[in-house]
């Protein structure tokens, strides 16, 4: 199906609810709001639905969870019906199935696209929302949901001399969406984060010549993915419902696979000899994927521990590159495996014994600056015709930051932040009544699979609004205390694990004069779900209702 011609400008008037996405989160967010009985409209700033998926369409651009995992779960027709190709989803599938879905629950039709919102400003005196879009579209909203996503402000590092390139740049969060064909071309990749480890083998088969410069050494695990099994999925399809159920009480909302070999072992490293941890992570190593990570349960909080499976991982590298001198440099040491977003990849490694692939180390000597004819590092011209920069996104905070959002006293929600984000269960921020993030900074978020967090949060989001609706309420407001409670649990519990050792996008390390301040929430998806459940069953504990002046009715605690 087509997507939507672009929206006139429109004064809409007064709504229920402005959702702002049409990702996975503004999907689902709008299917349950419509639910209710509430007027809604989302404006996109895509072309169609999908949001990430949309957006990343870079030559081998692939889901790091596995496919029978990442959908949405709240449908069993829908998952009953859906068929995925591969152990591991390419983008062209996902984005298929984001349309596949909106065409059966006809979303597209309260759906404005390619249309950004600017500003979101609260109106204390009607407890509204007043929202203003890039096409002149400005409407009143009692409910504002942020489906904004957590990777998709897209940065270019300013590099000196960026405008003089004589040939075409590309960032693989907006991939042209008529493909890109690199035959024949001298292309630079620069970034080697989960986007540039994906693309760089796919493009180094294409183009004449390839040089990657890296900056960090990324830890990665081979996918091993391969076309989708059909007992696996008869087995997964069989039981979907319980198997849901249970990835939803993990860490990380993923079950490893259903052979309880790869499940998440509750050992410690330590408490094993070296030859039995050596099988261990042979035996995942071999399996593929970020499962990994699960083979003792220490990994992300005891140094010892991780120096252990950090190590294994170096070895593999030594074992797979063929120049030593490029082993070295593609083994990753300053900082703890899985601190930084760990990859999954298909031939990466193996990609730097290709006679057409270059690697330059860019952290001893940074970029200089691009020339009009290509990369200069150190004095050193290398000429391309081509520049991809997988360089990453502003997390967790870019996409919400990028809007005027004001709350009450005509508060910025960029000021409120200028320390890092603060919000309660990251879902709500004090003095920002009636405006709610899905997967916002302080949820597990990015530590997730990310479907199985959005429907937790929409869930949740829609019995609140319900809540709200049936005891007349106009505004739902986080209180300062509990906003203050839920910033300083998340503070803790990050500084109880070794992620603060790296300089990740977890921690906005990756943009300059960012606030460094551990962002998601790391309890795990499954305590983080109990603590929602329980706030809820508390008649929203942290959260205070009350009715607009205009309506006359007294504040409701
Ligand atoms: P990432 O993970 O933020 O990776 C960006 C990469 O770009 C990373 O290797 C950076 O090195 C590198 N980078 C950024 N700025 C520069 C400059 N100025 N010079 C050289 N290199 C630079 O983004 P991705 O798109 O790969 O992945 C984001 C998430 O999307 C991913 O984790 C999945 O969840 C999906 P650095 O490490 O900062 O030294």
């Amino acid at each position: 199906m087509q997507a939507s011609a672009k929206s006139r400008a429109a004064d809409t008037g007064a709504i229920d609810a402005v959702i702002v996405g049409a990702g996975f989160a503004g999907m689902y967010m709008l299917h349950r709001l419509r639910g209710l009985g509430l007027s809604v409209r989302v404006y996109e700033a895509a072309g169609d639905v999908g949001g990430t998926w949309w957006w990343n369409r870079y030559p081998g651009a692939r889901c790091d969870v596995e496919s029978m995992q990442y959908s949405y779960a709240f449908s069993d027709a829908l998952q009953q019906a859906w068929r995925w190709s591969e152990r591991f989803s390419a983008q062209p599938e996902i984005l298929r199935y984001a349309a596949h879905v909106a065409d059966k629950l006809d979303l597209r039709r309260d759906i404005s696209f390619e249309t950004r919102v600017t500003t979101a400003h609260f109106d204390e005196a009607s407890d509204r929302w007043l929202i203003e879009t890039d096409r002149g579209d400005r409407v009143a909203a009692r409910w504002c949901i942020m489906a904004t996503g957590c990777l998709s402000a897209a940065r270019t590092p300013d590099f000196p001399g960026l405008a003089d390139f004589g040939g075409t740049t590309y960032h693989t969060g907006q991939w042209p969406h008529e493909g890109v064909d690199f035959s024949g071309q001298r292309v630079a990749v620069i970034g080697t984060g989960s986007s540039g480890i994906q693309a760089i083998p796919v493009i180094a088969e294409q183009a004449a010549h390839l040089t990657v410069f890296q900056r960090t050494p990324n830890y990665s695990i081979p996918s091993r993915n391969g076309p989708m099994d059909d007992a696996y999925e008869n087995s997964w399809k069989r039981d979907y419902p319980a198997y849901r159920a249970q990835a939803r009480r993990m860490r990380t909302g993923i079950l490893y696979g259903l052979d309880a070999l790869y499940g998440v072992n509750d050992q410690s490293a330590l408490e094993v000899s070296p030859e039995e941890r050596q099988r261990l992570y042979t035996t995942r190593w071999a399996a593929g994927g970020v499962a990994f990570m699960a083979a003792f349960n220490d990994l992300i909080v005891s140094q010892e521990a991780n120096d252990t499976a950090a190590e294994f991982v170096r070895a593999q590298i030594r074992a797979t590159v063929h120049d030593p001198r490029v082993a070295e440099l593609l083994a990753p040491r300053d900082y703890p495996i899985g601190t930084k977003r760990i990859c999954v990849d298909t031939n990466y490694f193996e990609t730097f014994n290709r006679a057409n692939v270059t690697l330059v180390d860019v952290r001893t000597t940074p970029i200089e600056s691009i020339t009009a004819m290509g990369v200069r590092v150190g004095g050193v011209d290398h000429a391309v015709d081509s520049i991809v920069f997988a360089t990453g996104f502003d997390a967790m905070t870019g996409a919400l930051n990028n809007i005027d959002i004001r709350g009450r006293a005509a508060r910025t929600l960029v000021d409120k932040w200028t320390e890092g984000p603060r919000t309660y269960l990251g879902l709500m921020a004090a003095g920002f009544p009636n405006l709610f993030m899905i997967t916002g900074p302080g949820s597990p978020s990015v530590l997730s699979n990310m479907i199985v967090s959005i429907e937790q949060h929409v869930d949740w989001l829609a019995d609140c609004i319900g809540h709200a609706r049936a005891r007349g309420a106009t505004a739902v407001e986080a209180t300062q205390a509990a906003e203050d409670g839920w910033v300083a649990l998340v503070d803790e519990v990050g500084h109880r694990t070794l992620y603060p050792k790296a300089n990740s996008w977890y921690m906005g390390a990756n943009i300059p004069g960012k606030a460094r301040v551990f962002m998601p929430y790391i309890g795990g998806v499954g305590t983080y779900r109990e603590i929602c459940d329980d706030v809820a069953a508390k008649g929203y504990e942290g959260l205070r209702f009350s009715a607009a002046r205009a309506t006359g009715s007294a504040a409701a605690e």
